[in-house]
């Protein structure tokens, strides 16, 4: 059974978001990907998000750019942990979508990632590291994954 679940707002999200996958599925954890848009598909937003909890979701990555209404409105409707990432946008480069998504009012929060790839693979992470929290199994998993990359990184930069 998936316990994050991983939104955005168009297919042409997939390209970024796809890198939360990934890094979920190199780490073990279920989850499921769906477009869902607050802006063209506000009811099966409202559907997602209101029984997001109830399917046994227990993080939310929620990724869109633009006028990137889909963390917040995720975020509304659920008290399970919403992570969202800015896609880049092709006009703003993604400025748009950052500060769309981090300046939540107080009250209905968002845990809000760097643009991009980056942080989809961030949203992974935290996601996994949230769950972690009440998973011995999958914590070691994600030390081992922290250990493997610090093994990766090159003394030499040439
Ligand atoms: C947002 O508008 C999506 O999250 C996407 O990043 C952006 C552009 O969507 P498309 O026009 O490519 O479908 O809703």
């Amino acid at each position: 059974m998936a316990r994050v679940g991983i939104i955005m707002g168009s297919t042409s999200d997939w390209e970024t978001m796809r890198h939360a996958s990934e890094t979920l599925d190199a780490l073990g954890v279920a989850h499921e990907t769906k477009v869902v848009s607050a802006h063209r598909t506000p009811q099966r937003l409202y559907e997602y998000a209101s029984g997001a909890a109830e399917r046994g979701l227990q993080v939310i990555v929620a990724g869109a750019g633009g006028a990137a209404h889909l963390p917040g409105m995720a975020a509304s409707m659920t008290h399970l942990p919403v992570l969202g990432v800015p896609v880049e946008s092709k006009a703003l480069k993604g400025m748009d979508s950052l500060l769309s998504i981090v300046q939540m009012p107080g009250g209905v929060p968002v845990g809000t990632l760097a643009i991009g790839k980056a942080g989809a693979i961030n949203a992974g992470l935290l996601a996994a590291a949230i769950l972690a929290l009440g998973d011995e199994d999958l914590s070691a998993r994600l030390q081992a994954w922290r250990e493997r990359q610090t093994e990766s990184v090159a003394v030499d930069p040439a």
